[in-house]
């Protein structure tokens, strides 16, 4: 594993931990009925402090066939972004009934493009953008759900505009993802080991950390019937 690479974890525990114990104070602050919304975001984060922390001591990750797989980020991933589209939802609407379908969709969704981007990395050849490609229809999915019927839900939420702020940010951040992944060491290789680890750095900071901040700001400043 190169230095950077290594950097790139050790960084990342500290920052997923830090940002846990902030939203833990932060979320002292925010009303009672509002503070699922920090629970969430410190849930988010100290999963990755667990996948980072295990994949900077070197038991992350596989070989297979001279490959390296970092099977963590998965493991991450696969619990962590059904969490934020969960914060998502929930800053759309507080309403069980109304909500249950849609996050049953997006969650959906989103696995399954989680899991089909890890059968991906695993298999070789022409194989891997097959799988590059359904991960990508079933991300598209997970979007025009956001941008659809959610946005919809949302337009009566208590949270005001908060929602298309946070949908544009989670956005803009995850539309990264797979293209880090197809043309870093899981697809065809022009970004080095150390520049794919610090481009997932700073979106899964970005992501969970940042994200976490937004949301738990928004619930600061909800207002409650
Ligand atoms: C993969 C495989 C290739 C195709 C697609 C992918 C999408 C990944 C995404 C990941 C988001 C991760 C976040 C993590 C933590 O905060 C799996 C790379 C579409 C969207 C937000």
């Amino acid at each position: 594993m190169s230095e950077l690479t290594q950097l790139t974890f050790q960084i990342g525990w500290i920052a997923m931990l830090l940002g846990g114990i902030v939203f833990f104070v932060m979320n002292r602050s925010v009303p009672a009925s509002e503070r699922h919304h920090g629970v969430v975001a410190m849930a988010i984060v100290f999963i990755a402090f667990a996948n980072y922390l295990a994949m900077a001591r070197g038991y992350g990750d596989v070989t297979i066939d001279g490959h390296q797989i970092f099977f963590a980020r998965y493991v991450d991933w696969v619990i962590t972004t059904p969490l934020l589209l969960l914060s998502l939802a929930l800053v759309a609407s507080r309403r069980a009934t109304e909500l249950a379908g849609l996050v049953g969709a997006l969650v959906f969704a989103d696995i399954y493009m989680i899991v089909t981007g890890l059968v991906g990395d695993l298999v070789g050849g022409v194989d891997k953008y097959i799988w590059w490609f359904i991960s990508m229809v079933a991300f598209l999915a997970v979007l025009a759900i956001i941008w659809g019927p959610l946005r919809k839900l949302a337009e009566n939420s208590p949270y005001g505009n908060a929602y298309t702020r946070l949908a544009g940010l989670l956005t803009v951040l995850w539309v990264v993802y797979p293209f880090v992944w197809l043309f870093g060491t899981s697809g065809m290789e022009v970004l080095s080991p150390g520049v794919e680890g610090v481009a997932y750095l700073i979106l899964d900071v970005s992501a969970k950390v940042g994200f976490g901040f937004l949301v738990i700001g928004a619930a600061k400043q909800a207002r409650i019937a």
